[in-house]
Order: structure tokens, then sequence, then C-alpha cells
């Protein structure tokens, strides 16, 4: 069944800018005696050296990889300088590099639309940049073009054995029977290495670039001929350039999709997709991952360049490998105050410097547990409003921690293996603030928000007067006072005795700066601080919880100074009005605002229908992978294992939503009831 086809957007100049080397550029301008000689940035620990997180060139030249560690890349490359990655908190504090990038998108942001799409990678339609030059300064009018922009590597230019490399570049450029499409990519080349100059005069730092007329296509060809050089994909190289692609380098298709892609379909390269019918790719894939995987082949894409220079979310996060997984809820806790910390700084200078607001805060971790059958179970993520202040941001973490660990662990805690108990260890930590948006201006709206703010979220299981503490099969649905770790129930801080098989123990990790993305909270509960019919486990039962503000006892440590305006004001609550979203796939949460993306058992399903009153809409087409490639990699693992469209033989009904995901995330978040 043939779906909307995206516009070819083949009159469009987009560029995809990704800095080379990053991390050791950021820090060879600091120490710029490092220049040109092999160097690599390095995590903090000390273990084998440390894990290299990023490569200069001249050590690539001598074989050193990203997979190594200090250890090897000195074995492989003796004069290899290691540069620690800078610390803060026990983990790495990537705000350097962030500020870094910052600095590259601010000087790129003047040549068009920007869309910054990770810490050193960027989007650009210079579509009217290119219209405009073409009309008025076309390049053949131009008495002489950049030597940066002859650099440039044209997909496809046919030369001959003997040519100047630039002469011909030149003659491509300036064509005067090229067809539009081409006039305007000359125009983009130009454009494009003159940006590049500019970024390397201001900062210091190279980068290499893609010219394209859509994202994927320019993407792909950034990477191409690094570092400090760009290539163009002209309309007409596009079909030799997927032919010879393989499959699994196309980014959405490394995973299973792409695995099936060869061992169901045959296929090696992009290109061979071309063979098969839309219809057939449907029947294999579904309705719009077919249409998606048609289009590829194609070379057609119909993403547009976002404009967005600040993030959408921010994360802060930590892997605990091997050894070093944590066992004790004692160390939880102190990890996710050290994570809380490093967000709320962040989210105080955006709301400082930006005057923005988040209003989700996501708690996601990964872990194993000591009974081998269920170590394939995934630990959910949990959500809830997100209230301003450091130990109101560590408070709730904890407790959306606490509320995962008890599903993840069962209903009834623990279970006895043989004489031992069955312990959990936690391999990645993280949390996130998302759903970001502008104070609306006026002072009114900010008052209002604000006003908020001073109630708690009606299940942020923080500080409510609740007598009741149940470990219910749907524990994580509902919150509990648990301050500290003592009055948990039976988990087991320690069991020394036991081995454990971890199915992820990757030596290899990284801290994180993350996020998942737009969770829409559509909870009108959050917004007030009227006492609450909160349902207890047996569903029968209903408790009323609620509580009153009470400022003083609320620690807002590093609060800035617009909060602080408001953190006293305490006016009644306001309802907030719900807007639907038009959602794929939907993140349901009851009265208690913990938002689960796990599927739980039929019988805690009913039970949580029975209470949901409320939904959040998750736009499976939001999420930006690119902010995924920031997780550490066993979060990587499973959230992509979520968003890749599985493989639905004869799924010939029609799903709705952006079809590379929502396959399989529809799979693994609660499906929306009405
Ligand atoms: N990074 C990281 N851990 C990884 C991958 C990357 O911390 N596993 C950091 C360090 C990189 C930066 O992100 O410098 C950007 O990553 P890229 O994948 O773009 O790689 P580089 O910029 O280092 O090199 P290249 O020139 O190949 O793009």
């Amino acid at each position: 069944m043939p779906v909307a086809r995206p516009e070819t957007s083949d009159a469009r100049v987009i560029a995809h800018v990704d800095m080379d080397c990053f991390y050791v550029q950021v820090e060879q301008r600091k120490q710029p005696e490092l220049r040109g000689l092999p160097t690599a940035v390095v995590q903090y620990n000390e273990w084998q050296g440390g894990a290299l997180i990023a490569v200069s060139y001249e050590a690539r030249s001598c074989g050193v990889k990203r997979s190594m560690r200090g250890e090897e890349a000195k074995a492989a490359c003796p004069e290899i300088q290691l540069v620690q990655v800078p610390v803060a908190r026990g983990k790495a504090d990537l705000n350097t590099y962030r500020s870094a990038g910052s600095e590259v998108v601010s000087i790129l942001a003047q040549s068009g639309k920007c869309e910054r799409a990770s810490i050193d990678e960027v989007y650009l339609d210079l579509t009217d940049a290119a219209e405009s030059m073409l009309a008025d300064a076309p390049p053949e009018s131009l008495e002489s073009i950049d030597e940066e922009a002859l650099k440039s590597h044209i997909l496809g230019m046919s030369r001959e054995d003997g040519d100047d490399f630039k002469e011909s570049v030149r003659d491509w450029i300036c064509r005067k029977d090229a067809d539009r499409r081409d006039k305007l990519l000359g125009c983009g080349i130009i454009i494009v290495a003159e940006l590049r100059k500019q970024v390397l005069k201001e900062t210091e730092f190279s980068c290499s670039a893609g010219i394209a007329h859509n994202k994927m296509l320019a993407k792909l060809a950034s990477g191409m001929n690094k570092p400090a050089q760009q290539t163009v994909v002209p309309y007409a190289a596009v079909q030799e350039l997927l032919s010879s692609l393989p499959i699994k380098k196309m980014k959405q298709l490394g995973g299973k999709l792409g695995t099936s892609l060869q061992t169901d379909l045959g296929i090696d390269t992009v290109g061979d997709l071309l063979q098969f019918s839309e219809t057939k790719l449907q029947e294999h894939y579904g309705i719009n991952t077919g249409t998606w995987l048609w289009n590829i082949a194609r070379g057609i894409s119909g993403e547009e360049v976002q404009g967005r220079l600040l993030p959408k979310s921010h994360g802060s996060g930590k892997t605990f490998p091997g050894p070093r997984a944590l066992r004790s809820l004692s160390n939880v806790q102190h990890w996710l105050n050290q994570l809380s910390e490093e967000l709320y700084e962040r989210l105080s200078s955006d709301l400082e410097q930006n005057k923005r607001i988040a209003s989700t805060l996501t708690l996601h971790a990964s872990a194993f547990r000591s009974k081998d059958s269920d170590s394939h179970k995934k630990f959910p993520s949990k959500s809830c409003p997100l209230r301003y202040g450091v130990a109101k941001i560590q408070e709730d973490a904890f407790n959306l921690f606490q509320a995962a660990l008890r599903e993840y662990m069962g209903p009834f805690g623990p279970k006895p293996q043989g004489n031992k108990k069955e312990t959990w260890r936690i391999t990645g930590l993280s949390v996130s603030a998302s759903k970001i948006v502008d104070i609306p201006s006026g002072t009114s709206s900010i008052m209002r928000y604000f006003q908020s703010q001073t109630t708690i979220p009606s299940c942020s299981a923080s500080g409510f007067p609740q007598e009741h503490v149940a470990v219910t099969p749907s524990a994580s649905e509902s919150c509990s006072e648990q301050k500290s770790a003592e009055t948990l129930p039976a988990m087991p801080e320690e069991d020394i005795t036991v081995t454990y098989t971890s199915p992820d123990l990757d030596n290899s990790y990284r801290d994180i700066d993350i996020v998942l993305e737009k969770f829409p909270c559509q909870d009108a509960s959050c917004q007030s601080n009227e006492a609450k019919e909160f349902p207890t486990q047996s569903g029968t039962q209903t408790k009323t919880i609620g509580r009153k503000i009470n400022n003083s006892k609320e620690k807002n440590r590093g609060m800035p100074s617009i909060v602080d305006i408001f953190k006293n004001y305490n006016a009644s609550p306001q309802a907030k009005e719900e807007t639907q979203e038009d959602s794929t796939v939907s993140l349901t949460s009851n009265r208690g605002n913990l938002s689960s993306s796990t599927n739980h058992s039929s019988e805690v399903n009913q039970e949580v229908e029975d209470r949901r009153d409320t939904e959040w809409g998750y736009k499976v087409g939001e999420i930006d992978q690119s902010v995924f490639d920031e997780l550490p990699y066993e979060i990587q693992r499973e959230l992509r294992s979520f968003l890749r469209p599985n493989k639905r033989p004869n799924s010939g009904k029609s799903k709705s939503g952006d079809g590379s995901a929502s396959s399989s995330i529809a799979h693994y978040f609660q499906p929306l009831k009405r």
C-alpha cells in the first residue's frame, strides 16, 4: 500500500558539518604543544590506561583506534599523548566540549537554518543562501574561487587522467550547462568552504562537511573524506553512492533491521533494495518501514533541518561496568545525587541563559540480576514531573529508581535462590530532563509556571504523609515514602557469595550526556497540591495522600536567581490545560505521575488500566537518533533495540506514526488505551 511520499527536495542544499576528532582538538587548543602529535583523550578511569574516546588523525595513522585502552594505544604508538578527560563529581565533565561545540554552532548558525545534531555535529539548510548566490553572484561570475572550495570531493565527477584536480572542481562548480540542482550545490560548495574556514579561524577547530540535497546524503558524505575536507553528492551520483554503500553503514540499518535485510532479503548494499517493490518491502517490514526503505534506496529523505541551536534535553549519566557495578541502594543514591547535581547545574544555566525550563525528569538504568534466566529483563525507565531544586531532583530520581527497581525485581522482591537471595547489579545510571520549553513571555505566565513548581508532584513520593508503604506488583506505578535505603523492603545491598554473570560487561565506558526527548507531560495532576485519591495495591482501597507546601524544608542549592524570585510564591493551584498530542505510542501514567516505559504483566496492566487517568504522549518520530550516540553503550543497545523496527512478516496492517521506529517501540511501551 503506498503511503505519502516525502518530497524529493532535490533542489535543497543541505550540509552536515562534523568536527574532526573533536575532544582531541579541544584539548590541543588548551595545550597547543600537542598539535600535530599523535594524541588521544581517555576516560578518567585509570584501569589499563583508561578507555580512548577520541583519537587524533596522527594517532589513527599509527593504528590507534577508539576501541583501545590507553595501554594498548601506547603499545601501538609509543609516542602517543594521552590526555585525561576533565572530571567533576567523580565522572567525566563534558562542559568544556559542550561549550566548544556551541562556539562552532554560533558561527555556523549565521549562514542559515541550523540544527545542532550532537555535541560536535550540525546540519545546515543553505538553500536560501545558495539561491541568493546563484541569483546575485553565481560561481562563474566570480573572479576567483577559494582554494578550500576547490579541494572539494565531488562524487561522480568525471575527470580525465592528468587533469588538474582543482581545475576539474572549478569547472564543475562553474558549468554553465549544469542543471539548477547542481548549480545550487556549486554555490553550497563555496558557502560551506567559507564557513569551515571561518570556524577554523575563530575557534581553531577543523571540521569536515558533506553537501547534498538532503540530510541523509549530507551525513553520509561528511564522513567520506576526513579530516578537514568536504564532499559533495550531486543528484546524479546518488545511485552510485548507494549501490556501493554496505547496508550496515547506513545509520538506521546498523542493527536488527540491517541484519534482517541481509539474511532475509539477501541485501548487501543500500542500492540492492532497488530490486524490491514498495509493496514487497511493506509486506516484510510494515507499511512505514517498507516505504522508508523504498525511499532510502533512492536517496529520498524528507527530513527537514530543524532550526534548533539548543539541546532538546539535558542529561547526566554514568556506567559502572564489570566489578564497578553498583550493588547497594546507598551507592545508587550516591551516584544519583552526583548525576542530579550535574543535571541541575545544566538546567539552571539553561534557565538563566536561555530562559528555558524542563518539565519531565526521567531515570534510566541498566541492570542485571543474579538469576541468569532473567538477566535479559530490562530495567524500566521511569519519569515524573520535574521539580526545580537540586535536592528535589535528587529525591525524585532516587524515588524513581526505587520504583523501577521494585518493578524490575518483581512483585515480591528478591526471590531466594537456594540458600541465597537473588540480587541486582546496576551497570548504568542516567537522569535526564526533557520537554524543555521557553518560559512564556510575560510575568504572569512565569508566575504560573513557578507556582506549579511549588507544588509537589502528586506522586513524587517525596515527603508524602503516606501511612501505607506498599510493595505492590505495580509498585512502580505507585509512590511510597521511602526516604532511605534502610526503609526499603528486602533488597539486599550486597551478596558477595553469589557469582554474577553480566550480559553487558563492557569494560570500555564513557560518562554521558544524553537524552530521551519530548515526553509531553499532559498530566493535570502534577499541577495541583490538592489531596489525591490514590489507590493502593489491592486496587480496592484508596488512601488520601497529599501535602502542603513547605518551602523551608526544600533545599534549593544553586537555585538560579529567577527561581529564587518565585520560590516562595505560593498561590492556589491551577489546573493545567491538557492537550492531547497526536502520538504513535503512549506512555501512561497513573496519578502517581511515574510513567513506565516497560511492559507489565497482564495483571499489573489491568490494575494500571483501572487506575489510569492520564496519558503521556510519546511521539516516536520526534526522537532524535543522534542523542543516543552519547549514551553509555549498554543503554544505547537497549534503547536502540526499542527504536529499531522489528521484522514483521506479513504485517499488512497499517501502523501509525514514524515508520522506522513505530513497530518495535510499540512493543516496548504501553499501548495507548483510551
Ligand atoms: N565520543 C565519546 N565516546 C564515544 C564516541 C565519541 O566520548 N564512544 C566523544 C569524543 C569525540 C566526540 O564525542 O571526540 C565526537 O565523536 P565522533 O564520533 O564525531 O568522533 P570524533 O570527532 O572524535 O572523530 P571523527 O573525526 O572521526 O568524527
